[in-house]
């Protein structure tokens, strides 16, 4: 099963992906690592921009039938059986990307982005399993386990 992690930049996709990863046993892929190590997209700045067609199409090729947690705010591009959308404060999304250094404009970008749920309505748009976690005050543990209970509640609806 291939499940994708997306998110504004901050929400915690990655400490949440690899936890996540580690409590299924699947393997764990960082979408931005696999684009680079795959020579999709190219350097624009410190931005990678892709083609998010060409970058669905390989990660089919080399993933198509395993267990996967993908990690990446383009995530839900993917052909992924389930999309989980984590969400948090965008003032808590403001204070992490602060402190990653993120210039003034960036922050503004994600932080309005956050707030009006460009990522969910882009997943929604994508896929037709779309579960939406708020991580606000939550451990990671928690929200992982959140998200364990949620996806075997859907596959159970699946198959009953
Ligand atoms: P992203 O991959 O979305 O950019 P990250 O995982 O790199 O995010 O960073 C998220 C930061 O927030 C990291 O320092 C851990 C912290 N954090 C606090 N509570 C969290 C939670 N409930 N879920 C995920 N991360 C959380």
């Amino acid at each position: 099963m291939i499940i994708a992690i997306t998110g504004t930049p901050g929400v915690g996709k990655t400490t949440v992906s690899k936890l996540l990863a580690e409590r299924l046993g699947y393997e764990y892929v960082n979408l931005r690592d696999y684009a680079l190590e795959n020579d999709i997209g190219e350097m624009k700045g410190d931005e990678l921009e892709v083609e998010v067609d060409e970058l669905a199409y390989n990660f089919e090729r080399d993933f198509k039938g395993k267990d996967v947690v993908v990690d990446g705010h383009l995530s839900h591009f993917l052909p992924a059986d389930i999309v989980i959308v984590l969400r948090a404060h965008p003032r808590l999304v403001g204070e992490r990307l602060t402190e990653r250094g993120y210039s003034k404009e960036k922050i503004g970008e994600n932080v309005e982005a956050e707030l009006v749920d460009v990522i969910l309505v882009e997943a929604l748009e994508e896929n037709e399993n779309v579960i939406e976690v708020d991580t606000t005050g939550k451990t990671p543990e928690e929200v992982v386990d959140e998200i364990l209970e949620l996806i075997e509640k859907g596959v159970k609806k699946r198959v009953g």
